[in-house]
């Protein structure tokens, strides 16, 4: 008996690991907000709901195979199921009660998370625009008139209507904790509403492949309270430098930079959901020519241009509205 259950152990043991490793590692699974919430209940009740069916599955095929086992008195067994109208009800039954099942909370839950949190409907949400550029996130407060690149605070709370898109490549939102990813594309602005209901830092990134640089495509989300963020909106407003053109023609070049903050934004004159063409026109305008990644003039000229980034930093004064 033992020697029939084998095939089952590899299984076995990967439950064992799932149930004891906790949720440590799984910050999907650990949310910090509504929406988050609602996506981790709807992986759990799948989850769960599919566990079953393979239980139920291993089951019967541990029964089948030990009941119709090769033995003396038992030989030459010939079933004939051809047409049978019971079986065939039964095995179509089944599975469309499984698909029903799972579709209604997924389908509900899909179109309930299109707009804001059921427990701040009544709240006005803030409104962000998150820009993708290879390989940074640039965030643009259009009510605070403040811009950041490659960090967000946000106030605990209070919805945040996120509105995507993207200068050049697709890529996609993501922040684990606090909800489910959305695409990010040029020429085209996507809706994506998340909050936090708890004060703390959280990881941000892009979770669709764009190529060399993907890897570091990342942004730190705080929420604080509503005190601290406005503070912090209007100490941005009136001590951190301008965002010029020319300055941000440059973050059109693909390559990460640091955390930065301004007191204007970029929507000033371009919006990328509106104008896919921007980022290649910086680039060309710039004298920018599209490489062979990792190749000796690839790196050369990242090398040069980390430097003028890193000269530039050094000469401005930011205004130390952003310490960590
Ligand atoms: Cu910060």
């Amino acid at each position: 008996m033992m020697r029939r259950l084998k095939p089952f152990l590899p299984f076995g043991l990967m439950m064992a690991v799932f149930m004891l490793s906790g949720c440590s590692d799984m910050i999907v699974l650990d949310p910090k907000g509504p929406v988050g919430e609602e996506q981790k209940d709807l992986i759990m009740y799948s989850i769960w709901f599919m566990l079953f069916i393979l239980l139920v599955v291993y089951a019967l095929t541990a029964f089948i195979v030990y009941k119709y086992r090769d033995r003396k008195n038992h030989k030459g067994y010939d079933p004939d199921n051809e047409g049978s109208h019971l079986l065939e009800t039964i095995w179509w039954i089944i599975p469309i009660i499984i698909v029903i099942a799972l579709s209604i909370p997924t389908v509900k839950s899909i179109y309930s998370l299109e707009g804001p949190p059921e427990e701040s409907k009544d709240q006005k949400p803030l409104v962000i625009h998150a820009t993708s550029v290879n390989w940074k996130w640039v965030f643009t407060y259009p009510e605070q008139d403040i811009e950041t690149v490659n960090y967000l605070h946000i106030p605990e709370d209070r919805p945040v209507l996120f509105k995507l898109t993207s200068a050049d490549s697709m890529a996609s939102f993501w922040v684990p904790q606090l909800g489910g990813q959305k695409y990010a594309m040029a020429g085209m602005e996507t809706e994506l509403y998340l909050q936090a209901d708890e004060q703390g830092t959280y990881e941000g990134r892009n979770s669709n492949f764009t190529g060399e640089g993907f890897t570091d495509h990342t942004f730190d989300v705080m929420a604080m309270s509503d005190a601290e963020f406005e503070k912090w909106a209007s100490e941005t407003k009136a001590e951190a430098p301008e965002l010029t053109k020319g300055q941000y023609d440059k973050l059109m070049l693909p390559g990460h930079v640091k955390e930065m903050t301004f007191s204007s934004t970029h929507l000033d004159w371009v919006d990328h959901s509106k104008n896919a063409e921007y980022a290649l026109d910086a680039r060309e305008r710039l004298g920018y020519e599209e490489k062979i990644p990792h190749s000796r003039a690839a790196k050369e000229e990242k090398k040069k241009r980390e430097e003028e980034m890193k000269k530039q930093e050094e000469s401005e004064s930011h205004g130390d509205s952003h310490a960590h």
